[in-house]
């Protein structure tokens, strides 16, 4: 008798295209059939064959607090009450706004919308309506969510299913964009040369976590800020992933860089669909209604989003999780390094805060090229064990895992036993 799940998938099947909404919940690069989640709360998932796991992907990353958390929750429930959606300015939004820009100080102006790949789509628009230049650099690896500029050499699930350069783009769309090797200088002084005032931004992960996670060599970061500020290019943060989630500030506050421009989404919604966008008060007014760039959408700045994102926020002023988080994640890492050591399996285990990955690689991972030399296959073997043990990890050797508060304590403990037996098993 098939399981709920896989009765769910064989119908899903049916309908959506690869019985899923987003491709890398399919689990064609791990095998096997994707489970159904019933239910979740806390730093666990519970799957429609009433299996309990304990989530490494954290819907992700919106759920740094843990999942279904009850302040949330009722954050939600109240905004519920007044209705779903106005289709006007509603107050909830004004105060997101006010938050965010709170949270990021480069942020003067943002603007709402309801998807990370529509922060970015609309921040390109915007740095090129600017700038009135059209050409863009982006890196390998990096993904910005699926709009056409942005959809080339990407990571992610595009990387997953070895599509980094998706079908029905125009060659005229891709020819605008500009893609080059992550922590390389050369190639963004070469690329620049190339191209004398034709560039009109630089967009990066600046801690990439689509191809896995990767940190940039030290004084990168700071060299893509110098070189932009040099060509009277935009610099774009996009920080959907890292936002509020690697400290208070995003990665701008740990690098202490100020981009003309930041993308946003994931942890300002609280699992709700949202995206946000924002910089320079003098560039986010060329934005409709007020200037020449036209950006818009029907369910931006959604009342239930707001709500939600707004107790999110604020939550994560009163507990204050970073330190909590960076050591949950320290300990991952350390415990899969050590069962890899003493197994004989090369390991790089890259981690800042709640962001790392697990490579199974003796190179060190520092772009897509390195992080490619990686043995999915392996990978593969290593996310059934877990599975198997309780432990869902992102079904992609191409992913960061996630982490939240709700892991402390038991669910970690445990989790980490798991981990090491499942290399143990390899
Ligand atoms: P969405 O359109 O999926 O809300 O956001 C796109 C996006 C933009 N920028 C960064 C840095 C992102 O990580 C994302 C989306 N992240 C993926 C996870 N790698 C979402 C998961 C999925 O595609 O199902």
């Amino acid at each position: 008798m098939p399981s709920p799940s896989e009765q769910l998938f064989a119908r899903a099947l049916q309908l959506i295209p690869g019985g899923v909404n987003s491709p890398v919940r399919a689990f064609r690069s791990v095998g096997g059939a994707p489970f159904f989640t019933k239910s979740a709360k806390g730093a666990t998932l519970t799957t429609a064959d009433g299996r309990e796991l304990i989530d490494f992907v954290c819907t992700w990353g919106p759920a740094i607090h843990g999942h279904n958390h009850p302040r949330i929750k009722a954050a939600i429930a109240a905004a519920l009450e007044h209705g779903t959606s106005f289709g006007t300015p509603n107050p909830y939004e004004v105060e997101m706004a006010e938050l965010i820009v709170d949270f990021f100080p480069s942020v003067e102006k943002v603007r709402l919308c309801s998807s990370g790949t529509e922060a970015t789509m609309s921040a390109i628009r915007l740095a090129r309506g600017f700038t009135k230049r059209d050409k863009i650099i982006k890196f390998a690896g990096c993904y910005h969510g699926h709009s056409d500029s942005l959809l080339i050499k990407a990571g992610s699930g595009a990387l997953t299913h070895g599509h980094p350069d998706s079908a029905g783009i125009p060659a005229s769309f891709a020819l605008e964009t500009i893609v080059l090797p992550y922590n390389d200088t050369a190639a963004l002084d070469a690329a620049f040369a190339a191209n004398l005032g034709k560039i009109a931004c630089i967009i990066l992960e600046p801690y990439i976590g689509n191809v896995g996670f990767i940190k940039p060599d030290a004084g990168y970061l700071q060299y893509v800020r110098k070189i932009t500020a040099q060509h009277g290019a935009l610099l774009i943060f996009d920080e959907v992933m890292t936002g509020f989630r690697l400290s208070r500030g995003g990665v701008q506050e740990v690098e202490k860089i100020v981009p003309d421009l930041t993308c946003l989404g994931k942890i300002i919604g609280g699992g709700l669909p949202v995206g946000a966008f924002g910089g320079r008060a003098d560039i986010m007014d060329h934005l409709a209604p007020l200037g020449p760039v036209y950006q818009a959408g029907t369910l931006s700045g959604n009342p239930l989003a707001m709500a939600a994102g707004i107790a999110q926020l604020r939550l994560l002023d009163e507990v204050k999780p970073y330190p909590r988080l960076d050591a949950l994640g320290r300990q991952v890492c350390a415990a899969a390094l050590a069962a890899a050591k003493a197994k004989g399996l090369p390991l790089q285990a890259p981690q800042f805060g709640s962001m790392f990955s697990l490579f199974f690689t003796p190179t060190v991972v520092r772009d897509m090229p390195t992080a490619l030399t990686s043995d999915a296959k392996l990978f593969g073997r290593f996310f059934h064990a877990c599975l198997d043990g309780g432990v869902y990890l992102p079904p992609s050797a191409y992913e960061s895992w996630f982490l939240s508060t709700a892991h402390e304590g038991a669910a970690i403990d445990r989790a980490c036993e798991v981990i090491t037996k499942s290399i143990q098993s390899l």
